[in-house]
């Protein structure tokens, strides 16, 4: 079991002092980002702002826009404070030129950070990662915290917060509490999977510091708009497919989800509705944005969607939840295509 002290004080003492002598400090996380992602930048800004000296610029840089259900977690300063790359690249890359501390949490290698990514070729910032994601690329980073025995980056960056907290002689502030919680209660589909002993001891703590896991699960799950729910019977009635072997996919295109009005982020959650059919041992959900669909794919124990993901899709992640990328643009090329790659992707596995 992964614990706290597993952490070395050498790598603490690094980021303490790395954060300490910075003056530009650029965070981070992947493209598209999730709860984890917003969660443990949120929680970063914050602690690096209470706990440490003022006249430190510190920036959370995001390559696509957040997801309307996590807004609730910023103040209207952090909102306008916050820079994204797909509205604003020229902030971004202004902000970035006279960075000397970039901080990366919840991904695992440079290129998730989709359109920010190039930015940050041959930058001179000391780089530090913060992660749980498999496999990260160690030799594009000075310093890794990188853990996969964790429910998520928000876990794994509270322990790393509570002794950071303690080299620097104060407590955590409680402004850092909601942003994890919410990362944890996300990645963990609200404590579905990736559940760890850890993760309900740390969950335990942040309750009893006084996390509001009430509002929390209000905002991200009882705050959907109608159209979602809609979209999601009309898919689950008309266009899932499950296969003799038990892989489960269903295909958004573009036409369909202008019909119903659907935007960026509401489809989150869908790949793994199928997963509660008994027979379905697999759950491939496409969305199309282009000409291509993304891929997210899930998985029951014993098989593994970081496989199909790898071998087929452009793509990876963890062994149950994975995701990549068709580059396709028609939903029926597209089924054809998932068929033909399931029958090469079983006979390998079986
Ligand atoms: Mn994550």
């Amino acid at each position: 079991m992964w614990k706290s002290s597993s952490i070395p004080a050498g790598d603490l003492a690094i980021l303490e002092d790395s954060i300490r002598q910075a003056s530009r400090i650029g965070i981070v996380p992947h493209t598209r980002p999730d709860g984890d992602a917003v969660g443990s930048s949120l929680a970063m800004r914050r602690f690096i702002t209470e706990c440490f000296d003022g006249g430190k610029e510190v920036r959370i840089l995001l390559d696509t826009d957040m997801p309307d259900a996590v807004r609730f977690l910023l103040t209207q300063e952090e909102k306008e404070q916050t820079l994204v790359c797909e509205k604003d690249k020229e902030a971004v890359a202004g902000f970035l030129s006279a960075c000397d501390l970039l901080i990366f949490p919840d991904l695992n290698q440079i290129s998730r950070c989709g359109e920010i990514a190039p930015l940050l070729r041959d930058h001179d910032a000391r780089r530090i990662l913060i992660d749980h994601h498999p496999t990260p690329d160690t030799s594009a980073f000075d310093l890794l915290f990188s853990e996969t025995e964790v429910s998520s980056t928000c876990e794994l960056l509270y322990h790393i917060l509570v002794r950071l907290a303690g080299l620097r002689g104060v407590t955590l502030p409680k402004s850092c509490l909601d942003p994890l919680l919410t990362g944890i209660t996300t990645d963990t589909n609200n404590f579905a999977n990736s559940v760890f002993s850890m993760t309900l001891g740390t969950v335990s703590e942040l309750l009893e510091a006084g996390a509001d896991r009430d509002t929390i699960l209000a905002h991200i799950y009882e705050s959907y708009p109608e159209r979602r729910i809609r979209l999601m019977g009309w898919l689950l009635d008309r266009e899932l497919v499950i296969t003799e072997q038990g892989v489960a996919y269903m295909i958004l295109d573009d036409a369909c989800a202008k019909r119903f009005g659907i935007l960026e982020g509401e489809t989150e959650g869908f790949v793994n509705l199928p997963l509660a059919v008994d027979r379905v041992k697999m759950s491939l959900f496409l969305r199309q944005n282009g000409d291509e669909f993304r891929v997210s794919i899930r998985s029951k124990k014993g098989w593994s969607a970081q496989r199909l993901a790898r071998g087929y899709f452009e793509g990876g992640g963890h062994e149950q939840a994975s995701g990549g990328k068709l580059r396709m643009n028609d939903k029926a090329e597209a089924a054809a295509w998932i068929e033909r790659c399931l029958k090469d992707f079983l006979a390998h596995e079986q």
